[in-house]
């Protein structure tokens, strides 16, 4: 082996049996920084130019290939050689070059393969064109290659949802040619030595199949319905479905329409929200502070919430002892959870072996004494106080001291919990969001005197789930709840303004929010609002404005989608206008001397966010919140706001 050339501070080669195997090494995910695309640029000029080189290896340092361009250059001035311009150099090189997939090539790093002759991968690697969830469309040739190796059908699925493809998916739809069974690189030597001197199959020079009209018809249509006022995704589908065309015409369309989006302020609010979602777990003065070992987790109360928390502690590994009032309860608990199993069983999310392993951690019991060895204690029983205190009364007797107790209270007071128990600094709050095996966002309650390494453990389980945590202070709804709150109350203002639930639904819906308030109100039940509205009443500063539209409601026994009738009416199970309650609605602004106006879906919008970056501003001044973006966070992953408007505090800006 030679010694290694150094064609940049990221990028390296060595020749190994004639072949210059390029790695580059750019920490933490190796994005085709203006570094690497320099090195890249000169390794391949090298190449060509060297006569005892006979082929080219492309691999990446560390546990991934190339995480894609470099998302923190966006917005900058640009600074050459251009990906598709090195992309464009690997594909014509007059030698063999060979991607071998070390791990993860996204975005940009699966352009830089696509154009290689040859594509081998480890077998823990995945490829994926992910754009699409940051507001832009592949601009390196993603979205005229990929189609030209699988067919226009598969890269629309592909590329319009951004998903990542495993191996072995990827073997099959023929985006790599070989899953290395020894040495990766050794493997990729081998493939570039057998090509040299062979006629080269090119990416760009292949056909399109186009006898899928029908199906690809069918699938654009789809992805279309799905996109909800995103641009990203229909400008994929123009770009994949034209991709029959000459080659330099798709790639100078893709480029183009790759630059436009990249400075929209969809993709910016997208951008914003992939390093939220890294930020959210920085907790200042936690730096250094090592989180409590868990190995066991206790769950109290294995209903809806309970089975679902379970399922996700033991897919992340942890041995799970679930624990209910009576052996029959806990045994019915048992069998929920071992049916969302099997259920994960059948939908191929687990194979048989996974399936028996977390089968084998799963213990119930309705004995106290039988959570002795667990490590972390999470609550989700009915969430009423007295019930908690004495559950978390009852478990200072049974665990260990160091072990942490959590408690997953949407609404109740975590530190009076705290308050009764023996511990309080190993009490804080996890709050799930249901259905718990689904919903990514976990708001972890750091109460009062929660200790750091507590709070530590917290976020430390939570990354182990696989949650998106978001740490919270103590207030009545934490962050999620009290911005809903705000949220809600701001359209029932709005009814009694001259806006009726259908048009404020509609006017959110326009915004990008999957459903409308009121729409999910009655979803959820209109019950559960009422009874705390009444627990709060007697509180009530009589001088705030107050709605008692949804109070009549409920009076009236329209509790929502299950009693049938609330906000809107369901005859056949389909949501309705109901003049009954825009009959109610009109009395109430009477009584309180309103004159209604109509509401254009614009004043609605704004209104609405208002509202909400308000509530957001005191979460953020009472320090509650730690960052607005955290703000943007919950409320993307909790409340279904637009992920593609970044968040009501980002909506602000
Ligand atoms: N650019 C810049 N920084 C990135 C980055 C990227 N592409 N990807 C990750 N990081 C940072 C991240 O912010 C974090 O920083 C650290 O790396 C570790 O990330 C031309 C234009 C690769 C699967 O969308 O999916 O290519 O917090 O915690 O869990 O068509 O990162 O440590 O300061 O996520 O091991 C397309 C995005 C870009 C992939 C690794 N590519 N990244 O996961 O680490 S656009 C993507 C990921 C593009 C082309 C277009 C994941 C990962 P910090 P991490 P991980």
């Amino acid at each position: 082996m030679n010694d290694a050339i150094k064609f940049s501070s990221t990028v390296s080669a060595m020749t190994r049996g004639g072949i210059l195997v390029v790695t580059i090494d750019n920490a933490p995910v190796n994005a085709t920084s203006a570094d690497v695309r320099s090195g890249l640029e000169k390794a391949l000029v090298h190449a060509e130019a060297t006569a005892n080189v006979a082929g080219v290896v492309i691999t990446g340092a560390g546990k991934t290939f190339i995480g894609g361009a470099d998302i923190r250059e966006f917005g900058k001035p640009a600074i050459g050689p251009t990906l598709p311009a090195v992309i464009e150099k690997i594909e014509k090189l007059s030698k063999p070059v060979v991607a071998a997939l070390n791990g993860a090539a996204l975005g940009g790093g699966l352009e830089v393969a696509l154009a290689c002759h040859y594509r081998v991968a480890s077998s823990t690697a995945q490829v994926g064109l992910p754009e699409v969830k940051l507001g832009i469309v592949p601009g390196a040739g993603g979205t005229q290659r990929l189609p030209r190796l699988i067919g226009i059908p598969a890269a629309l699925d592909l590329i319009t949802s951004g998903r990542s493809a495993k191996t072995d998916e990827a073997l099959s739809l023929g985006i790599i040619d070989e899953i290395a069974k020894a040495d990766l690189v050794e493997t990729a030597i081998s493939a570039a030595q057998k090509l040299s001197g062979k006629q080269l199959r090119r990416t760009g020079e292949l056909s399109i199949a186009t006898n899928e009209a029908a199906e690809i018809e069918r699938a654009a249509a789809r992805i279309l319905g799905r996109a909800r006022g995103q641009k990203a995704p229909a400008e994929a589908v123009r770009l994949i479905t034209s991709s029959n065309r000459p080659l330099t015409e798709g790639l100078a369309d893709e480029r183009a329409t790759f630059l436009t989006l990249r400075d929209s302020r969809e993709a910016a609010a997208l951008r914003y929200v992939f390093f939220a979602e890294r930020e959210s777990s920085r907790v200042e003065g936690l730096e250094g502070i090592e989180p409590r070992p868990v190995k066991t987790i206790g769950i109290c109360g294995l209903g809806l919430m309970g089975s679902g928390i379970a399922i996700v502690a033991l897919a992340a590994g942890y041995t799970v002892i679930g624990l209910d009032q009576t052996a029959e309860a806990a045994e019915k608990g048992r069998e929920r959870i071992v049916g969302l199993l099997e259920r994960n069983l059948a939908s191929g999310r687990l194979d048989q072996n996974g399936f028996e392993a977390q089968k084998a951690r799963l213990s119930v019991t309705a004995s106290d004494a039988d959570l002795a060895p667990c490590d972390l204690v999470i609550e989700a029983v009915f969430d009423d106080l007295a019930v908690k205190i004495d559950l978390f009364r009852r478990l200072d007797k049974v665990i260990r001291p160091g072990a942490v107790l959590a408690t997953n209270t949407s609404y109740l007071n975590p530190d009076e919990i705290a308050a009764a128990t023996a511990y309080p600094e190993r009490v804080l709050g996890m709050h799930f969001f249901s259905p718990a095996h689904v919903m990514r966002l976990l708001e972890i309650v750091r109460c009062a005197r929660t200790a750091p390494d507590v709070l530590a453990t917290g976020l430390a389980v939570a990354k182990k789930l696989r949650k998106l945590p978001v740490v919270a202070g103590v207030t009545e709804g934490f962050i999620g709840n009290r911005i809903f709150s705000a949220y809600r109350r701001e359209a029932e203002f709005l009814l009694e303004d001259g806006a009726l639930p259908h048009e404020i639904d509609a006017a959110l819906e326009d915004y990008g929010f999957p459903m409308g308030l009121f729409a999910v109100y009655d979803m959820a039940g209109l019950e559960i609002a009422w009874a705390r509205r009444k627990r709060q009443a007697a509180a009530r500063d009589p001088a705030t404005r107050y709605v008692g539209i949804a109070d009549t409601l409920c009076e009236m026994g329209r509790f929502g989608q299950k009693a049938g009738r609330g906000w809107y009416a369901y005859p056949d199970g389909k949501r309705t206008i109901d003049p009954d309650v825009t009959a109610i609605i009109e009395a109430a602004r009477t009584q309180k001397g309103i004159t209604p106006r109509a509401f254009p879906k614009s004043e609605i919008q704004e209104r609405m966010l208002k509202a909400m970056a308000a509530e957001g501003e005191a979460l953020l001044a009472e320090g509650i919140a730690a960052r607005p973006s955290d703000i943007d966070l919950v409320m993307i992953n909790g409340y279904g706001f637009p992920a593609h408007k970044g968040g009501p505090m980002f909506a602000r800006t």
